[in-house]
């Protein structure tokens, strides 16, 4: 158990949904902290993230909300920066240098512009039966003009900002390994697919749940 974590009363609490990269940034993240915690599973085709319980937790009704003991955090790359300024503060997740900073901050921004329009929604939809539609397919365009910025961004480091993991890497890895989910194939992204290796290799690292890849006419 993490020694700062020791004298703390009971496991965090992680409200979330299996299939959720959102949800799964969260869970890895307090797996390699080593933290002790708790899965809270939502039944989101049954609204339960609209119920009045919860919405008092996030008001936008969405997954994940952590509950560290009577503080609530929502919105997943916020929950990242809580748990490591509360628990991982000499860790190097959330670097200071002011450019590698500005580089996990851009990479943040990333996974809630590019991600999320592009392999997130494809998987979504994909997922929930929508996928041949246009809209997929404009979500599977979008993720392949990101995918091939990606290669050269990372081109020649480990990890997204740099030699070293960070939250960056935490928050951007399921919705990228999981995109051929959504019917985005990684095979002509090598570099991608290195960092993915890499990513998959961090101890502490937790898988996602794997969903049937979808055939495509
Ligand atoms: N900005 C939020 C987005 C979270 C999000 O989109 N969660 C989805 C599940 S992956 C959700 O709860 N969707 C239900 C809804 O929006 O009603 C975060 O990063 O936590």
């Amino acid at each position: 158990m993490n020694a700062e974590f020791a004298s703390s009363s009971a496991p965090i609490k992680l409200y979330r949904h299996p299939l959720s990269g959102h949800c799964h940034r969260v869970e890895m993240m307090l797996s390699i902290l080593d933290l002790p915690y708790e899965l809270v599973d939502l039944d989101l085709l049954q609204g339960a993230h609209k119920a009045p319980a919860f919405l008092d937790l996030n008001p936008f009704g969405q997954v994940p909300v952590l509950d560290d003991n009577g503080t609530i955090v929502s919105d997943s790359n916020a929950i990242l920066v809580y748990l490591v300024e509360a628990y991982g503060k000499e860790t190097g997740w959330l670097p200071r240098a002011p450019g590698v900073a500005a580089a996990v901050q851009r990479w943040l921004s990333l996974t809630v512009s590019h991600l999320a329009t592009g392999p997130a929604r494809a998987r979504w939809r994909t997922l929930t039966g929508a996928s041949d539609t246009p809209e997929t397919e404009t979500a599977r365009a979008i993720s392949h003009a990101f995918l091939e910025q990606m290669e050269g961004l990372i081109s020649g480091q480990h990890y997204l900002a740099g030699e070293a993991p960070t939250i960056a890497d935490v928050s951007a890895y399921a919705y990228i390994a999981h995109a051929p989910e959504g019917g985005v194939s990684l095979a002509a992204y090598p570099k991608v697919r290195a960092w993915i290796d890499r990513v998959e290799a961090l101890q502490g690292f937790v898988p996602m749940q794997a969903s049937p890849l979808p055939e495509l006419a």
